[in-house]
C-alpha cells in the first residue's frame, strides 16, 4: 500500500441528535462528508458510532449482554441492526454526494466476536478496498458473538482494530466536545488535556466516568479503553471536536 491509512471515527453524539431516537443530524453529516473530500486523504477508513439510531434499541432489547433466549430479543436485534443500516445508508450517500468512493462494510454480516470481544482479522478485506482507491466504512453493530450469541461491537472497537491490523498513520476520533478533560465539562470544571502520553490515557481511563444515560458501549471510558492498545503500538490518537467546523 502506497501510504499508511488514517482511521477516521465519526462519533454517534455527533452524526445524530443523541436525545432523540432516530434523528440524524444531516446538516452535521453533510458538512463532515465535505471536509472528508477537501482533506484528500490517499488511504482513509471511515467508522462511525450509534447515536440514537444504535444505543436506545441496544439498551432496550439488551443487546450487549447477549441472547436470553426469548423471540422478542431476537426481534430487538434485527431492529438494532436495521437502524445502524438506516444510519449508515445517510453517512453513505452524504459521502457519495461528496465523491468519495465510500464502500460499506456491514459487521455483522464479516464478523463475530467472542465474550463481546473482536477476534478475527479484517485487514486483508480492508486492504483489498484500499488498494482499488475504495473508502472502507464500518460502524458499531449489533454482531454475532461465539459465547454469547450476539452482542454490540462498538465502533471504537472497531476503529482500534483497524488501526492496528493495518498500522495506521493515525486515529482521529471526531466527539461532541473538544477532547478528553481532566473533570468533566459537563459538570462545570472542565481543563482540557492537549496532549497527554500513553501512561497518562491510561490513568485517564480509571478516572473517566463509565457510561453516559445513553451510551451501551462504554461512553469516554470505553473509548479510552479501546484506544490504549492502538496508542501502545506507536498510533497516535486525536480526538476532535467533530461539532465544529473544519476540526476533523
Ligand atoms: O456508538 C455502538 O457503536 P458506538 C453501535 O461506536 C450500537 O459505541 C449498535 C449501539
Amino acid at each position: 500500500m502506497k501510504a499508511r491509512p488514517i482511521v477516521l471515527k465519526l462519533g454517534g453524539s455527533v452524526i445524530t441528535h443523541k436525545d432523540v431516537p432516530l434523528s440524524a443530524n444531516e446538516s452535521a453529516i453533510e458538512r463532515l462528508a465535505e471536509e472528508i473530500a477537501e482533506a484528500k486523504v490517499p488511504q482513509l477508513i471511515i467508522v462511525h458510532g450509534g447515536g440514537s439510531f444504535g444505543h436506545p434499541l441496544a439498551k432496550k432489547y439488551s443487546i450487549k449482554e447477549g441472547f436470553n433466549g426469548k423471540f422478542s430479543q431476537l426481534l430487538g436485534f434485527s431492529e438494532t441492526h436495521q437502524a445502524m443500516i438506516t444510519l449508515n445508508n445517510m453517512i453513505l450517500k452524504a459521502l457519495i454526494h461528496c465523491n468519495i468512493p465510500a464502500l460499506t462494510i456491514a459487521p455483522s454480516s464479516t464478523i463475530v466476536s467472542k465474550s463481546g470481544r473482536m477476534v478475527a482479522r479484517i485487514d486483508d478485506h480492508l486492504k483489498n478496498l484500499l488498494r482499488l482507491g475504495l473508502v472502507p466504512l464500518l460502524y458499531g453493530d449489533a454482531v454475532l458473538d461465539s459465547d454469547k450469541g450476539f452482542t454490540i461491537l462498538s465502533g471504537d472497537q472497531l476503529v482500534a482494530a483497524a488501526a492496528i491490523q493495518l498500522n495506521a498513520e493515525r486515529i482521529i476520533i471526531g466527539v461532541e466536545g473538544d477532547g478528553l478533560f481532566k473533570t468533566d465539562p459537563k459538570l462545570g470544571r472542565g481543563d482540557l488535556i492537549r496532549t497527554c502520553t500513553l501512561q497518562q490515557l491510561k490513568e485517564l481511563g480509571k478516572q473517566t466516568r463509565k457510561t453516559t444515560a445513553h451510551d451501551v458501549t462504554g461512553g469516554m471510558q470505553g473509548k479510552i479503553a479501546e484506544l490504549v492498545p492502538a496508542v501502545e503500538k506507536g498510533i497516535t490518537v486525536a480526538i476532535v471536536n467533530a461539532c465544529k467546523p473544519q476540526r476533523v
